[in-house]
C-alpha cells in the first residue's frame, strides 16, 4: 500500500515536469526567444520543481504518518543463544527447599538453642536464677543450590559444578559481653547466643566445588563434605547430632576418588587433602592464625566402600571404613600445658554401614574412635584439654532404624553417643558422655510438600558437674522444589 502510494506521487511528479516543458517549447515556436527570455523560462520551470517536490516531501510525511515503517527485527545472533540465562550446551539445575523449624526444649541446651550440641548442667553458673526449658522458631534451613552440568571436553573429562547455600550462618551482629555479675573464666564464656539475630539470617555456603569425571574416576576441588563418615541421623537438621555421636563436616578440599564397577557391586577409594581448622576454627594461641593450617600440613581423609544390591529387590547395601588424620601448631601458646608443646595431632578410624532388612526396613549407622577431633566434630567439640594440653580421646557412633510405614509416611528410631575419655580432661564443666535417644517422624504430602514431628531425649554428664537431661520437640514443614 505504501510503495504504491509513493509510486503514484513520483508519477504525478513527472508527468507535471513533462507537461510544464512542452508548454514553455510550444511557446518559443511560436513567438521567437531572446536568451533572457531563455533564462526567465528556466528560472520558471526551476520554481514549479521546486514546488513539486514540496509537494512530493509534503505527501511522503503524511503518508510515513498514516502508514508507519514496520520497524525491522534484530539479526539474530545464533553462537550465544540463551545467553541471558545461562551458556548454550550447559544445563543448570536448581534445586531446595523452603522451610520453617520450631523446636522446643524442657531443659537448656549449650549456648543457642538453634545450634544444639549438648545439654546444660543445670548447675552450670550461666543459669543460676531459672531452669528452664527454651522455645525457638526460624527458618534458617531453607536451602537453595544449584548444579551445573559442563558439555564434555574433547578428551573426554566431564566437568560438573555446584553451588549449595542455606541461612545457618553465625554472623556477629550484636556483640554480648559475658555475665558481669559473675567471676570471669571458663564458666562464664562470651556467650555465642546472644551474637546472632534471631530474624536476620544471613546465607552461608555449604558446599561450592568443580568436580571432574572421565570413567570411573573423579576429580573435586572446592569445599565439600568430609569424605570420612559419609552418613547422619534423621534427627536434628541444624547440627546433625556433631559432638553427639556423628562425625565429619564439610570442608573446602582437593578429592581423588577411583570407583569402579566389578560385577553386580561398586567399588570407591576417595581420598582428600583438605583445611584443618576449617571446622572448628580453633586458634589456642590467640597469634590470629587456626592452628590447624598453621601446621603447614593438611587434614588427610580417606575412604574405601563397597556398595552393591541387597536381598531387598531395588535396595543396595553398603560399607565403608575410613580414617583421617590432621596437625595442628601455635607457636605462642599462652595456655599452660602439661606437655609443654607447640604440636597436636589428630586422628580418626570409623566404619559406616548402611543394610535394607526388608522393603520397608533399613538399618544405618557409623562407629567411630580417636582423638583431638573438635575439627570432625567429635569429642563433644573438645579437641584439646586447655588446661593441660593433652589430646583428647574419644569414641563414639550412631544407630538408626527407618520404617516405611506407606510410600507417605516414615519414621525412625535411633540412638547416638559421644564419649571423650574422662581422665583426658580436667575442668569441672568439661563434658564426658553425650548421648541421645529419638523417635522421628516425616510425613509427606506429595508434590514436594513434608512435615516432620521429632522428638529427644538428650543426656550429658560433666566431670565434675551434675548431669543434664532435656526432651526436645522439632516440628517442621518443608517444600522442595
Ligand atoms: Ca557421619
Ligand atoms: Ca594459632
Amino acid at each position: 500500500m505504501r510503495q504504491w502510494a509513493r509510486g503514484m506521487v513520483m508519477a504525478a511528479w513527472l508527468l507535471a515536469v513533462v507537461m510544464s516543458s512542452r508548454a514553455v517549447v510550444a511557446e518559443e515556436e511560436t513567438q521567437g526567444r531572446s536568451q533572457e527570455d531563455l533564462l526567465r523560462i528556466i528560472e520558471q520551470q526551476q520554481k514549479v520543481i521546486e514546488a513539486l517536490q514540496k509537494r512530493v516531501e509534503t505527501l511522503e510525511k503524511r503518508l510515513d504518518e498514516t502508514h508507519p515503517k514496520p520497524e525491522k527485527p534484530a539479526p539474530s545472533d545464533t553462537t550465544h543463544a540463551h545467553k541471558d540465562i545461562f551458556r548454550s550446551g550447559f544445563n543448570v539445575k536448581f534445586y531446595g527447599f523452603l522451610r520453617g523449624d520450631l523446636e522446643a526444649d524442657t531443659r537448656r541446651m549449650n549456648f543457642d538453642s538453634q545450634l544444639p550440641f549438648f545439654v546444660l548442667s543445670p548447675a552450670d553458673p550461666s543459669q543460676t536464677k531459672r531452669r528452664t526449658g527454651e522455645i525457638t522458631f526460624h527458618p534458617r534451613l531453607t536451602r537453595f543450590g544449584f548444579d551445573v552440568n559442563a558439555p564434555k571436553l574433547a578428551n573426554g573429562w566431564q566437568a560438573t559444578a555446584k553451588l549449595e547455600t542455606d541461612f545457618f550462618n553465625a554472623i556477629i551482629d550484636r556483640p554480648a559481653p559475658a555475665n558481669p555479675n559473675l567471676p570471669a573464666g571458663p564458666n562464664n564464656p562470651f556467650l555465642a547466643r546472644d551474637l546472632v539475630s534471631g530474624s536476620r539470617a544471613a546465607l552461608r555456603i555449604r558446599q561450592a566445588y568443580v568436580r571432574i569425571q572421565k570413567g570411573d574416576w573423579h576429580i573435586l576441588m572446592g569445599q565439600a563434605w568430609d569424605v570420612i563418615s559419609p552418613f547422619f541421623p534423621s534427627l536434628n537438621a541444624n547440627t546433625v547430632m556433631w559432638n553427639a555421636g556423628n562425625t565429619a563436616d564439610r570442608r573446602p578440599q582437593f578429592r581423588v576418588g577411583y570407583e569402579p564397577k566389578r560385577g553386580q557391586g561398586q567399588w570407591s577409594f576417595v581420598g582428600m587433602v583438605g583445611a584443618s581448622g576449617a571446622v572448628d576454627g580453633q586458634d589456642l594461641d590467640g597469634d590470629g592464625f587456626r592452628d590447624g593450617e598453621g601446621a603447614s600440613t593438611p587434614t588427610i581423609q580417606a575412604r574405601v566402600g563397597y556398595t552393591a544390591p541387597s536381598r531387598v529387590k531395588g535396595q543396595n547395601w553398603s560399607v565403608g571404613i575410613w580414617g583421617h588424620t590432621a596437625h595442628q601448631e601455635v607457636n605462642r601458646f599462652t595456655v599452660p600445658t602439661a606437655g609443654g608443646g607447640t604440636s597436636f595431632s589428630s586422628h580418626l578410624m570409623g566404619m559406616d554401614v548402611s543394610l535394607p532388612l526388608s522393603s520397608k526396613l533399613r538399618l544405618q549407622g557409623e562407629i567411630w574412635t580417636g582423638k583431638n577431633l573438635s575439627d570432625v566434630r567429635g569429642g563433644i567439640g573438645q579437641g584439646i584439654d586447655v588446661p593441660t594440653g593433652k589430646e583428647v580421646s574419644a569414641k563414639g557412633g550412631w544407630l538408626e532404624v527407618s520404617y516405611r510405614v506407606s510410600p507417605r509416611y516414615t519414621f525412625n528410631v535411633g540412638m547416638t553417643l559421644d564419649q571423650p575419655d574422662a581422665s583426658d580432661l580436667t575442668p569441672a564443666s568439661a563434658r564426658t558422655r553425650n548421648s541421645t535417644l529419638y523417635l522421628t517422624n516425616r510425613y509427606s504430602f506429595g508434590n514436594g510438600l513434608s512435615m516432620g514431628f521429632d522428638w529427644a531425649y538428650w543426656k550429658t554428664k560433666f566431670k565434675a558437674l551434675p548431669t543434664g537431661t532435656n526432651n526436645r520437640f522439632t516440628f517442621f514443614v518443608q517444600q522442595d522444589f
